[in-house]
């Protein structure tokens, strides 16, 4: 009787946590640009992922819950590739995870970055909860399964080694492409900044939030950290990004997370797709 009830006591102290190195990691990556794959196909092979691009091991407890997060827009091709490839790999690091993609409505010409993320940020932890972010860019593919999707104490900027820069990193303080933040932390920065659109400066933004907060960035190593990106035609630049820099510092307490219900945008429909949830965005027209 007494063995009886010990061995019952056991199966209830089974640590069934996942293993802090994943077994099926395979190191390097293929990565096919050659041409964007039927959605359809790519559903056929994760069936296991469920409405909202939701996936969780089915024999261990993951370490991590982990939103990746993806600003869109105009760029469907580029948005297959990426789910086909992104799948396989948060599975293969046994990550409790959603896939999320932000994409912006409306006629405005410029793309707003940190207002997507600060958005899809909100509306994501609405009626989920994560401890970590990855903030991605769609046009990155991760070449090595080894870079992992996982928060640890410290900000992490993982695409640090990008083919278009010849696998370096091309400045230190360069905080963009891919990124992870634990909610806390993301939080404590007040979000991305509201206010740049079109190309340049939101990431070196949020790099001078980190430095003011005194977080430090860690990042991989560029054996692992290699992307591939998609080559796609630059968008609208922003002209007024250095101008913005230089008045961050005084900004960022009340430009970001905070302040979003004085921005001029609307969130239109959050629909459940089979291998992401889509978080529309109707941005008006700046004057
Ligand atoms: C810097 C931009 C960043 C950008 C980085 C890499 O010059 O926003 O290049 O860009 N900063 C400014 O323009 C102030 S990349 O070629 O990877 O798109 O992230």
């Amino acid at each position: 009787l007494l063995l009886a009830s010990s061995l019952r006591w056991k199966d209830r102290d089974v640590d069934d946590t996942c293993p802090v190195d994943p077994p099926n990691l395979t190191g390097p990556v293929n990565v096919n640009l050659q041409e964007a794959p039927v959605l359809g196909d790519v559903s056929m092979d994760h069936l296991d992922v469920t409405f909202g691009g939701y996936w969780r091991p089915p024999n261990c407890t993951a370490r991590h819950k982990v939103a990746v997060l993806v600003p869109y827009r105009d760029r469907r091709e580029h948005l297959h590739i990426f789910l086909n490839h992104i799948h396989p790999i948060l599975k293969r690091q046994l990550l409790d995870y959603g896939v999320y993609v932000i994409e912006q409505y409306g006629d405005e010409p410029m793309f707003w970055k940190g207002l997507l993320y600060n958005v899809g940020f909100t509306e994501v932890l609405k009626n989920r909860s994560y401890d970590c972010f990855v903030f991605h860019d769609v046009d990155l593919l991760l070449e090595d399964d080894r870079n992992k999707y996982s928060c640890s104490s410290s900000p992490r900027h993982l695409s640090v080694a990008i083919d278009k820069f010849n696998y370096t990193l091309p400045y230190k303080q360069l905080f963009g492409g891919v990124t992870l933040l634990s909610a806390s932390h993301y939080q404590t920065l007040n979000g991305y900044s509201n206010l740049y659109c079109g190309w340049g400066g939101a990431d070196d933004d949020m790099y001078l939030r980190l430095f003011h907060k005194k977080l430090k960035i860690t990042r991989p190593d560029k054996t692992v950290a290699r992307y591939k990106m998609m080559r796609h035609d630059q968008t609208k630049l922003n002209p007024y990004r250095f101008s913005l820099l230089k008045t961050s510092q005084d900004r960022y307490g009340h430009d970001g997370l905070n302040n979003l219900h004085d921005m001029d945008y609307q969130v239109v429909s959050v629909h459940q797709y089979h291998l992401y949830t889509h978080i529309a965005v109707f941005v008006a027209t700046r004057k």
